[in-house]
Parts: C-alpha cells; structure tokens; sequence
C-alpha cells in the first residue's frame, strides 16, 4: 500500500464507510497506533470511556464428546482421560452457589455428549429455569444445536423451540472458529459447517432472540480468514441484528492435536481487535474475553476498539484445558480495580448489555 492509498483507507474509515474483503486485509498494514486510534475513536463515540463486564458463572456440563476439533484440549481424548458428565443435581447445585454469590449469567457451553439423550441437555435448563426464574440461561452453541439435531434426528427448528421452552434466554457465540471452508475441514472436520452456523444464528435471531459470535484466530488461519470471518458475520448482522457481541479468541496452545508454527505476537492480537471494531460496524460490542487475551492484553485492548471484558466467570474448563489462565475465574473486587486503574469506567451489566451498575 503506497501512502495515498493508506490516506484513502484511514479517510474511508473515518467517514464510516463500508469496508471490503480487501480493504480489510489492508487495515492490517496500517502501523498499530493507527490503526489503534481509528477503532478508539469508534469504540469513545459509542461508548465514551465505559468498559463492561458481567457477574456470571461459566458452567461445562461434559468433557464426553461425539466430535473431534484439532484445537481441544477439553473433551475427553488420549491427552485427557478424564471423563466427566454432569447430573442435573450438581448442575443446580452450581446454579445454587454461583446465585449466592451474586452471578446473574450461567454461560452453559457442553461437549457433544451422545450418552444421554436431548433430556439431558434440556432437562437441565428446566430444571434451573424452575428454581431461579430471574437467572439469565445463555447456553448451547451452534455446534451442539447441529450436534443435537445429527445424533438426535431433529430439525434446528426443533432444538431451537425445544430451548426457548425449558428457559434458554441467549446463545453463545462458540462454535464459529474459522468460517473458511478449507481451514475449517482441517480443524474440525465433521462438525457444523459455517453455512449451518450462520443459518442456526439466523433462525435464532429470527425468533425474536439474541447471540453473540465467536472467532478463533492465532492457529494456521491467515489475515485473510480473519476478515472472510468477520464479513460473513457483517452480511449476517444486515439481515437480522440479534448478535450483541463479536468476540475473538486467542488460540490456547497447550494438550490439544492442532500443530501451529508460529503465534500471533500482542500486536497482531490488537490489530484484530482493532480491526474487528472498524469492519463490524453494526455489530454493538467487541468483546476482549480476557480467558484467552489474558488480563493485561484485555485491558490494552479497551484502547484498541474492545469494549467489554466478558465476566468474573467463576471457574472455566475449556480453555483452561488448554492452557489458559481461567480456571478459577476473577475475583469482582481485582476486576474492577484493574477496570478502573488502566483508566476506563467500570459497568456492570446483564447479559443484554442493559446497565446494571456504575462502579
Ligand atoms: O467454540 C476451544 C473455543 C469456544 C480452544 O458468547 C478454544 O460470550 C482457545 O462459546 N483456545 C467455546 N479457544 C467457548 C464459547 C464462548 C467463550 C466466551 C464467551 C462466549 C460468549 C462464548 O471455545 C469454542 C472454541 O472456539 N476453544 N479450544 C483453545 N485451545
């Protein structure tokens, strides 16, 4: 890019022009203090200095999985033998604690679990819906609404119902990893397609409810992925508005089948927040989920386009599996503390980004 062109570019972004496929590759040449100001100045016109979180608890019902992604070190395999599946009794006894300490949000994100039958996933919404009426259920990704209907022989319109009947208030955004058809054989083959994630996200959307979408980036995927990824999602948003968040994940490395040859440097992970704030204009927030980040690049990236930090989260196994530093989640007093001093203003809110609390 010769310097006209990269004065076109920032001019265009400015203007709050629509991007394309290749203006979105370009984005990434820009040198970071750019690039970084240009999504800042998005991320300050919508928000100002506000940086939200949530009180949630991160529940993982099954580590026992039909599927293989090269990226898990989660599901039970040869690098990790320990099976678990959840009753429902230990699923609301959780519910029962993380309630008590003021969570708001049970995150439920399972493993393909081909054991114990459609009841076994919906059962225990029901039964949570049952004993707390005011906790927000966000839970089953499109890979396991896609799971439930191949093993199961339901349709999506089926699972679906099936969800908003037992209590299911919003879907996560897991399941996406890398739209690209190639990268995506490669990584996780079997499992739903890009074109089944998209249109479950969609009839989702079209009954009136909300998600959010995921990328995981950092592995063997190129810029280009990336931004075929987040278009993808834009074309999506232009037709229903139901996600609230975009949020990209930083691949965890550790106990997992997925050989990578090089890592995306603090500064690559920022250009994609950066990026992800330009190019998803009609997508409300950018997500720096801090499991995969870490704290301190969360908070960095507040200044480069992110606007919400995920949660407390409690306790987390999936990306911890693979080597991530969320286990035991994050104490509410340090997150704010930290919120506040690298400078933005800590809001609480619920899981539809309605404002709960200026701290
Ligand atoms: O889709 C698996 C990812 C996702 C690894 O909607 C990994 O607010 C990094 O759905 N390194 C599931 N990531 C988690 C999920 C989620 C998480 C946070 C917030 C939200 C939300 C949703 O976990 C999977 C997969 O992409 N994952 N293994 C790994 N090694």
């Amino acid at each position: 890019m010769d310097l006209k062109q990269e004065q076109d570019l920032i001019q265009k972004v400015r203007n709050k022009e629509r991007l394309s496929q290749e203006e979105g590759e370009a984005l990434y040449e820009l040198d970071l203090y750019t690039l970084g100001e240009l999504a800042d100045e998005i991320r300050r016109e919508k928000y100002g200095n506000k940086s939200y979180f949530n009180i949630n608890r991160h529940i993982n019902p099954t580590n026992v999985c039909a599927d293989i992604c090269k990226f898990c070190a989660y599901s039970a395999s040869r690098k990790n033998p320990n099976q678990y599946t959840m009753s429902h009794e230990e699923i609301l006894e959780i519910v029962r604690n993380s309630v008590a300490n003021g969570a708001k949000e049970m995150h439920i994100v399972s493993a393909h679990n081909p054991n114990d039958g459609v009841e076994w996933y919906m059962g225990a919404f029901r039964k949570i819906r049952e004993a707390f009426p005011d906790v927000h259920i966000k839970a089953m990704t499109a890979a396991e609404i896609d799971f439930l209907k191949r093993e199961y022989g339901l349709s999506y319109d089926e699972v679906l119902d099936l969800m908003i009947e037992n209590g299911v208030d919003s879907m996560p955004g897991g399941g996406a990893e890398i739209f690209d058809e190639d990268v995506r054989e490669y990584l996780c083959k079997g499992k739903v397609t890009s074109d089944q994630w998209l249109e479950i996200h969609e009839k989702w959307h079209q009954r009136g409810k909300e998600s959010n979408a995921t990328m995981l980036f950092g592995h063997v995927e190129t810029r280009a992925h990336r931004i075929d990824h987040m278009l993808r999602l834009r074309d999506l948003q232009d037709r229903t508005g139901g996600f609230n968040a975009f949020i990209p994940l930083v691949y965890q490395r550790d106990n997992n089948f997925l050989k990578v040859k090089e890592f995306p440097s603090g500064q690559e992970i920022l250009k994609t927040y950066a990026i992800s704030r330009i190019l998803l204009d009609n997508i409300p927030h950018i997500k720096a989920y801090w499991v995969t980040a870490s704290i301190n690049l969360a908070l960095i990236a507040q200044e480069f386009g992110a606007d919400d930090l995920d949660g407390t989260i409690e306790k987390e196994s999936i990306q911890s599996a693979a080597g991530a530093a969320s286990a035991h989640g994050m104490n509410l007093d340090d997150f704010v503390a930290m919120i506040k001093n690298s400078g933005f203003q800590p809001i609480e809110r619920d899981s539809l980004y309605n404002e709960l609390k200026v701290y």
